[in-house]
């Protein structure tokens, strides 16, 4: 049958039950939700944007990305759950007509069909390199931002992989044209990850190293964690990526932030660290969702008024 927001809310979805999901909303809200395609994966599957409230006007875009990391899985239904909250509810009414809304909710599709079939923890792409014994690229170590230089492995068995050059993965290289075309009118980018519950800022490419404009980074992701503290008093840290995590080059919020994007941001998901990591249960799901959502209404908020 169709898949419906009970399923986003209680299960993890294959990447064709995403998509299902996202015609069902798209047809049921054809005024709010234009579904765009933005690329193919390496193996050929649609990237898809979800573009909300785009009346063709100029107003501000918040920009949420999920699931680059395959076996992140909560990410994925955190960015189904955000489409239809939000275009459903009438309380969101408002915030729409002031901010728009593009939502890419499976940035690694190939990875997380591989995930999902042959191996729960893979966190790469599934593109082939020349000459190569191993599949696959950090795409979080791919876009075109000190690529390489920290954090990072030039083999292509690593984990962390950042690809043969920066944007060599068509997933990257699709989500790099789709931002750059529209830049200027992106104030906020969070990418979604998973896990540890944290709200990290740039600079990640190395240690002790911020944006100018750090200190508005650190209150609004400080509102951000006081939203999601309001839903069930789950803690989020804030902290620089560089710093609190670990230095890790070519990723995605760096990049944002480079391009002018004010207020990019990459969030760890549930849970914090305990022994479910990436495979948080099911019947978690649903709060992980309601948290996060408040958050980016946080973040949309704010980039109205500016
Ligand atoms: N964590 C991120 C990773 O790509 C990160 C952390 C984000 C590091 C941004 C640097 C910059 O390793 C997960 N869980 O993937
Ligand atoms: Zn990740």
């Amino acid at each position: 049958g169709a898949v419906t927001i009970n399923d986003v809310n209680n299960k993890y979805l294959s990447y064709d039950e995403q998509m299902q999901f996202l015609s069902s909303i798209a047809q049921q809200y054809p005024n709010d939700v234009k579904l765009q395609k933005i690329g193919n994966s390496y193996e050929g599957r649609s990237l898809t944007a979800v573009r909300i409230g785009d009346d063709g006007s100029s107003k501000p875009i918040v920009w949420i990305d999920a699931g680059v990391h395959a076996r992140e899985w909560i990410s994925y239904n955190v960015a189904l759950y955000l489409v239809y909250t939000i275009v459903s509810q009438p309380a969101y009414r408002d915030l729409l007509n002031a901010v728009q809304l593009v939502v890419v909710p499976n940035t690694n599709p190939d990875g997380y069909e591989y995930s999902r079939t042959n191996d729960r923890m893979w966190r790469k792409t599934r593109s082939r390199f020349s000459n190569g014994r191993c599949s696959g690229a950090d795409a979080n170590r791919n876009y075109p931002f000190f690529w390489g230089t920290q954090g990072v492995s030039h083999s292509q068995c690593s984990e962390i992989y950042c690809g043969s050059r920066p944007q060599s993965e068509p997933e990257v290289m699709a989500l790099t044209n789709a931002i750059q075309r529209e830049e200027t009118r992106i104030k906020g980018y969070i990418a979604l990850h998973s896990y540890g519950q944290e709200i990290l800022y740039p600079w990640g490419h190395t240690m002790r190293t911020y944006p100018s404009d750090v200190q508005d980074l650190i209150q609004v992701g400080k509102a951000m964690a006081a939203a999601i503290r309001a839903v069930n008093n789950t803690d989020y840290n804030v902290v620089n990526s560089g710093d609190g995590l670990y230095p890790a080059a070519g990723a995605s919020d760096d990049w944002a932030k480079s391009r002018g994007i004010k207020y990019s941001y990459t969030i760890e998901l549930s849970p914090i660290d305990d022994y479910t990591g990436f495979s948080l249960p099911e019947d978690r799901i649903n709060q992980v969702c309601r948290e996060a959502f408040q958050a980016i209404q946080v973040l949309m908020i704010e980039v109205r008024s500016k």
